[in-house]
């Protein structure tokens, strides 16, 4: 991580509700508008010198100067309407990182004042839902309404935005109390303490006293340069169980009827259960049926693992492990691994098993997996997830080549999960070439749409100087007629009037071939759609 440089960060703060802003009507806490108008009467929260100095606009704050040489403003953005966070749910969580996708190029940072109820619910679902990040976002809230005369708010707010303004954390964060956590490793344990939240698999990322204590090692490092992706498409139909002695297979069974496609199960002490017949009976013909049930201890601190007969009989009714992951992290994880696109089972429950996003400690000894179903390709993609996952060089020499062999021959399995895996990492092989540019160079249609939706950048140059976009546009896609693919890199916003490595456009190697529904798509370009897509 590092400290930010420059003489002013601007934070775009993202308003949802909470107690933080609340008003007491008829006796009970209720969310409250016009937060930025309180925050700007304090003299902690904004500078009113400063502001009118600059000439910043009205609806803009300026904190007072933390450190000499750089200061920090920010823009207060009120959600309409407002929520006890109680109410929230993935849908309004997802429309949360669009905001943040919205103004991602314009801000240095972003925080989300939120309700603490579901806190650490929306970290974690924020958490999968932003890939490629690589500016900080911040949660925080207040278990006491900011303007009651003993409060947690304002130093919580005021810390969230120091932090978010001074530092480059490229992580889903939540600050409460001065404590800086990794989002989707937390959990509310309080209702009334103002340390509401811990984190009790992973140590803080940063504590804050009279100094900053930064745990670097913690912190997760940006490897690739993609852009930011939002994942909208999680799945709703997932839930929670919570087992306890003695609780009848007939529930278990109701619980796990359809719509539902993925469960925690809520297990005791490191991930036992009940041995009854009846009730593993139900998790196996759930199992059968596609439901994938990710097992998760209800201890507050420690991990699934099979050390018990009670704990493998769960096992073998085929629930996956979720090791130290909090309910709330494996929930967020289930909802997204199943909104993802075009995988088998095996493959979502691949990805179940793995870090994806700090969110779990993978186990030290390697475990028996099910392989990717499928060609060579599927079997080097198993046999790197069963590599320890701390073998940082290994991953970094292998992926990045698999990727780009996956790319190429349009095995689109592999190289979703290869993708996921390596989201986090550079996926440009030894010649600078990733996997769009295998892409490109193959026509592989499906594959195209599928890495620029995950936000591949279409001008990366290959050690020779090539880009994925000059390999398509020099004339692989127009002499093939390949609309749909055309389609896909005008939707990535690609200008595919422009001239390939070899000099010619896209509509002359169209013209040449005497593909005349290719040439009809370009001049449609031409006309005027500037870098715009065509229609269908
Ligand atoms: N009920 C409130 C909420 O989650 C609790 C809080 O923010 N402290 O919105």
């Amino acid at each position: 991580m590092a400290r930010a440089a420059g003489p002013e960060r601007r934070l775009l703060a993202v308003y949802t509700g909470g107690t933080i802003g609340m008003r007491s009507e008829r006796g009970v806490l209720v969310p409250g508008r016009g937060l930025a108008a309180v925050l700007k009467m304090l003299p902690m929260f904004h500078d009113e010198e400063h502001a009118r100095a600059r000439g910043l606009p009205e609806d803009t704050l300026v904190l007072p100067p933390a450190s000499p040489d750089q200061r920090v403003i920010y823009t207060v953005l009120e959600c309409q309407p407002l929520f006890d966070s109680s109410d929230m749910t993935i849908t309004e969580w997802v429309q949360i990182a669009q905001t943040i996708e919205s103004h991602y190029a314009r801000y240095d940072g972003f925080v989300v004042i939120h309700g603490t109820d579901t806190m650490a619910f929306a970290a974690s679902v924020l958490s999968f839902v932003l890939e490629n990040l690589q500016k900080t976002v911040i949660l925080t809230g207040a278990q006491v309404p900011i303007h009651a005369l003993w409060n947690d708010g304002r130093e919580n707010l005021l810390g969230a935005l120091l932090l978010a303004g001074q530092y480059v954390i490229p992580e889903v964060c939540l600050f409460f109390q001065n404590q800086l956590f990794r989002g989707n490793r937390v959990t509310k344990v309080d209702a009334r303490r103002f340390a509401a939240f811990c984190s009790p698999n992973l140590p803080p990322l940063a504590t804050v006293g009279a100094d900053v204590t930064i745990s670097q090692e913690l912190v997760r490092r940006v490897r690739g340069q993609g852009r930011l992706v939002v994942h909208s498409s999680m799945e709703r139909n997932v839930g929670l169980l919570r087992l306890y002695p003695g609780i009848p297979a007939s529930l278990v069974r109701a619980f796990l009827q359809p719509p539902m496609k993925g469960v925690v199960m809520e297990t005791f002490g490191s991930g036992n259960g009940p041995t009854k017949p009846d009730l593993l009976q139900e998790l196996r013909a759930a199992a059968e049926r596609g439901l994938i049930i990710v097992n998760c201890t209800h201890c507050l601190q420690g991990a699934v693992t099979s050390d018990y007969g009670a704990g493998m009989a769960l096992s073998g009714s085929g629930t996956v492990s979720g090791f130290d992951m909090t309910s709330e992290a494996a929930l967020a994880k289930l909802s997204y691994v199943l909104g993802l696109p075009g995988l088998s089972l095996d493959g979502r429950k691949e990805l179940l098993a793995r870090d994806l996003r700090g969110e779990m400690t993978p186990p030290t000894v390697d475990e028996p997996r099910p392989s990717l179903r499928g060609g060579v390709l599927g079997r080097g993609v198993a046999q790197l997830l069963s590599l320890r996952q701390e073998a940082d060089e290994v991953w970094d020499a292998l992926v990045p080549s698999l990727a780009c062999a996956a790319a190429y021959v349009g095995d689109l399995e592999a190289l979703q999960v290869l993708v996921e895996l390596g989201s986090d990492r550079s996926l440009e092989d030894f010649s600078g070439q990733t996997p769009l540019h295998a892409a490109a160079r193959a026509g592989q249609a499906g594959a195209v749409t599928m890495l620029l939706q995950r936000g591949l950048d279409v001008n990366a140059r290959d050690k020779g100087g090539l880009s994925p976009l000059l390999l398509a546009v020099g004339g692989r896609l127009a002499s093939r007629a390949d609309c749909e693919g055309l389609r896909a890199w005008g939707q990535a916003g690609a200008d595919l009037r422009q001239p390939g490595y070899d000099g010619r456009s896209a509509l002359h190697v169209a013209e040449v071939a005497g593909n005349l529904e290719v040439v009809a798509l370009l001049q449609n370009l031409r006309g005027g759609a500037g870098d715009q897509a065509p229609g269908p």
